[in-house]
């Protein structure tokens, strides 16, 4: 089976870096992979892209030696099937809340015995002849921490056998929590989430808005980190472009 550099980096207790894609567009996929990051994280719950579109980005992104991750919609055994079908190396699972829920998301990416992912997909032959054996060990499960109810059950979600990566999304949590983002809760209900995977023996991860974000969360002991997305590269493009030509957005 094709590598999965960012698995095999947490496995190896080191960070690895992602960017993010949530638009139609695979050329801008594409450029990204090129860029020298470890993976992809393509956005099937917010952004634009529907199955097709997702499906076109993983075929971009996959031959580069780039790891394509689907952050999916929802966690659903379809949709978790599909994400990895496509040819992703990896899922994200949104709103994680029990160990019920990190289970089921590791039973829809895991063919049996483990779990019951269903056999299928004519582009995994492209993944390597092996794939159907060594699949279950290479595909990377992070499980996403968006709530308060979740932040109590991160001892019992990460102990689940086969979750790789317990990853916070701080918007939502800060949404659950009713706190803002970068206040003293919210960085203590990060902090917490960080301290209870690592005492379970598992990774922490977390989105960053840039790449000095990405480096600063590094540095706290996240290792699964994205570092920015396509639309707010473009936004930052903007504002650099306002402020050197003096132009005023509407
Ligand atoms: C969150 O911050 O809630 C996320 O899901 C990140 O995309
Ligand atoms: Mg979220």
């Amino acid at each position: 089976m094709v590598r999965n550099r960012p698995l095999e980096k947490l496995r190896a207790g080191q960070p690895t870096f992602g960017l993010a894609v949530a638009m139609k567009d695979p050329v801008v996929a594409e450029y990204f992979a090129h860029s020298g990051i470890d993976w992809i994280w393509v956005d099937e719950q917010h952004g634009s892209l529907g199955y097709e579109a997702m499906a076109g980005v993983i075929q971009v992104i996959g031959p580069t030696g780039t790891a394509p991750i689907v952050r999916v919609g929802s966690n659903e055994f379809f949709r978790i099937g599909r994400a990895l079908d496509a040819g992703a190396l990896g899922v994200i699972v949104p709103m994680v809340n029990s160990a019920e829920d990190a289970e089921a998301a590791v039973y829809a990416a895991k063919y049996p015995p483990r779990g019951g992912r269903s056999s299928g997909g004519a582009r995994l032959q492209f993944l390597g002849d092996d794939y159907r054996e060594v699949a279950n060990d290479n595909t990377l499960v992070a499980v996403m921490i968006e709530t308060g109810r979740a932040v109590e059950a991160v001892p019992e979600i990460a102990a689940v056998e086969g979750v790789d990566c317990i990853f916070i999304g701080p918007s939502d949590l800060s949404v659950s929590l009713q706190v803002e983002r970068g206040s003293e809760e919210h960085e203590a209900a990060l902090a917490e989430v960080l301290a209870q995977a690592t005492a379970a023996g598992k990774p922490a991860g977390m989105p960053c808005g840039n790449a000095e974000d990405a480096a600063r969360r590094a540095e706290q002991g996240f290792m699964l980190i994205h570092a920015g997305s396509e639309l707010g590269m473009v936004r930052d493009g903007i504002e650099h472009m306002q402020r050197v030509l003096g132009i005023a957005g509407e």
